[in-house]
């Protein structure tokens, strides 16, 4: 298999044997079982009591939370998850469990009382608006200088992301984690990580001739004329349903524009894929609406794992402790960064690394939007899952993701995320005074991602004869430059942690989720960050059980 998909397919014509060269193996492998990992039922939630002893005890239930569940369960490990956020496996109202993206409701954002859109206004008009305040899927959480998008619930940023299932240019991994062996990667948990989540590729026919990509077809137009590289990437929605969905046989999602606050169907969230083949084992439990709050170690060996009970308005309903034997952290760069720097400062794990908190990035994220000629239209038809990029990232260091903009209605506008090469690294810090860990990012530092971005963008618009949209993000604001969903680093591998994710001075405690990855992973993290658990839990298992 060509593990990396991006290499090598920035042809002008979208050839159906490169795609299928591309990924037969990954389709071949892409059951962890004999039948198609989407198919099976969600993980099962069971809440751990008070007082309970676990030997291997996860926090988060995001990608790096389920490779290690599973790994640990198959080696004989029982494994209880917690998890801050819902379990999202039962209907709301309107029958559904998700909320769509153009009506956000209570679902929709965690603790918030309005919503806080990552795209806020639209044609001069204000888009967030009141909701109840209440345990959402959505987590825009304000760091002063970044608003960091998170999912929140069992699956972790699966149940909110795009799917876009992205294996970096293999020449590009030495700047992405510099100390970790390329070949195993690319040889071994690349393909285990893509098989794992399940990921395929659209089917190249069926795209050229679909109204509801007819906004890519116009972004390879676009870029192709100004000499970019156009790459198809894989996504782990399932594409059969999609076609189904545009027939009209089933219930639509990605086609009724459902991302951002859960998918009612089509994509392969981990509740589908690696948490469901954990739950199979019979030995992983997960406990949801449970906030981890304190690790320290015990003079008896392991740790003592306090947490706090939610309701569903974010109150606490009681507060438990337990004991496990060994701790992974996987509550996300943010969720990890924040717990470890305010144990390291307070006095719980003093003998944390001084890296602790350090080697934060954003992923160079920056959102821009284009407004075409009317002879250009988008489709008011957008799929929401994206599957192609621009990829201009050795002249420029920008790769853009192609995105939907799925409003329903005709607007003549390409959207694009930009993933650039940005040098600013941010540290996390326990401010005292406010009892709160504080992030030193500041805004001015997305200006080498807007700079990148422009290496495509400017070239485009000056081609296509097109300008900027500036009704997107404020009045007349080109960049979306005040957020990111990408967030990485905070306890970067081989400096907070030994070269795979223990924790210096605890044996016992590890990280493996995306604070490990110092900052960029020049292109969407959650393969990385799984093929990254992938190897680093199969070296945990081997040496330290
Ligand atoms: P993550 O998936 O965030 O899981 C951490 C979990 O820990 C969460 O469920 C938290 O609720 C939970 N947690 C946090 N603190 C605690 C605590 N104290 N106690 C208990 N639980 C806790 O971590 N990436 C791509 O590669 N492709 C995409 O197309 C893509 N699109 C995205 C779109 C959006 C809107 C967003 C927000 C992100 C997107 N991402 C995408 C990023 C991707 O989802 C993210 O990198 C991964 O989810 C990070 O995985 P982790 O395992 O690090």
């Amino acid at each position: 298999m060509d593990a990396n998909p991006l290499q090598g397919n920035g042809s002008n014509t979208v050839s159906r044997r490169a795609f299928i060269a591309g990924t037969s193996s990954i389709l071949a492998a892409a059951t962890l079982a004999g039948r198609p990992a989407y198919a099976r039922p969600v993980a099962a939630t069971a809440p751990i009591t008070a007082g309970a002893h676990v030997p291997a005890l996860v926090i988060g239930t995001g990608y790096g939370g389920s490779v290690a569940a599973l790994r640990l369960a198959r080696a004989g490990v029982d494994v209880h998850m917690i998890e801050m956020g819902m379990a999202w496996d039962s209907a709301g109202p309107d029958g559904k469990v998700f909320a769509n993206t153009t009506a956000p409701d209570y679902r929709s954002f965690w603790l918030r009382t309005r919503t806080k859109q990552p795209i806020s206004n639209f044609l001069g008009f204000p888009l967030d608006k009141d909701v109840p305040r209440y345990t959402g899927i959505l987590d825009a959480e304000d760091f002063g200088g970044i608003l960091i998008y998170q999912g929140r619930g069992v699956g972790g940023g699966s149940l909110v992301n795009g799917g876009m299932a992205v294996t970096p240019r293999r020449e590009n991994f030495g700047e992405i984690l510099p100390s970790v062996d390329a070949g195993e990667m690319y040889e071994v948990y690349y393909p285990r990580a893509n098989a794992g989540l399940g990921v395929s590729h659209v089917d190249p026919e069926w795209w050229e001739a679909t109204d509801c990509y007819q906004y890519a077809r116009v972004g390879r137009k676009h870029a192709q004329r100004s000499g970019f590289p156009f790459v198809f990437v894989p996504n782990v929605y399932d594409w059969d349903y999609m076609e189904r969905e545009a027939a009209g046989t089933v219930p639509e999602s990605a086609l009724a524009g459902e991302v951002l606050y859960g998918n009612n169907h089509g994509k392969k969230s981990l509740q589908q894929t690696y948490l469901a083949e954990a739950s199979a084992t019979g030995r992983v439990a997960i406990s949801p609406l449970h906030r981890v709050t304190s690790v320290a170690p015990r003079d008896a060996g392991g740790y003592t794992v306090g947490m706090e009970q939610l309701d569903t308005t974010g109150g606490t309903i009681g507060s438990k402790t337990v004991t496990a034997d060994r701790v992974f952290f996987a509550a996300g760069s943010a969720g990890t960064s924040t717990l470890l720097t305010r144990l390291k400062a307070t006095g719980m794990l003093p003998r944390l690394s001084s890296e602790i908190g350090k080697g934060w990035g954003d992923n160079g994220n920056v959102m821009c939007g284009r407004a075409n000629h009317l002879w250009d239209p988008t489709g008011k038809l957008q799929s929401a899952m994206p599957t192609a990029g621009i990829d201009n990232w050795a002249d420029g260091g920008a790769f853009a993701e192609v995105a939907p903009l799925p409003t329903g209605i005709e607007t003549y506008a390409s959207f694009y995320l930009s993933i650039t090469r940005n040098p600013h690294r941010a540290e996390f810090t326990w401010n005292a005074g406010a009892g709160r860990v504080d992030l030193d990012w500041r805004t001015a530092w997305k200006q080498p991602s807007i700079d990148a971005a422009k290496t495509i963008f400017d070239r485009i618009n000056a081609k296509e004869g097109t300008i900027y949209r500036t009704d997107l993000f404020g009045s007349y604001k080109i960049w979306g430059d005040h957020l990111t969903y990408h967030p990485l680093g905070g306890a970067v591998l081989n400096k907070a942690t030994d070269n795979h994710g223990r924790l210096h001075g605890y044996p016992g405690l590890y990280v493996v989720d995306g604070s490990l990855i110092p900052g960029n992973a020049s292109v969407n993290p959650f393969v990385t960050i799984t093929a990254l658990a992938e190897r680093n839990v199969e070296r945990i298992i081997a040496a330290d059980l």
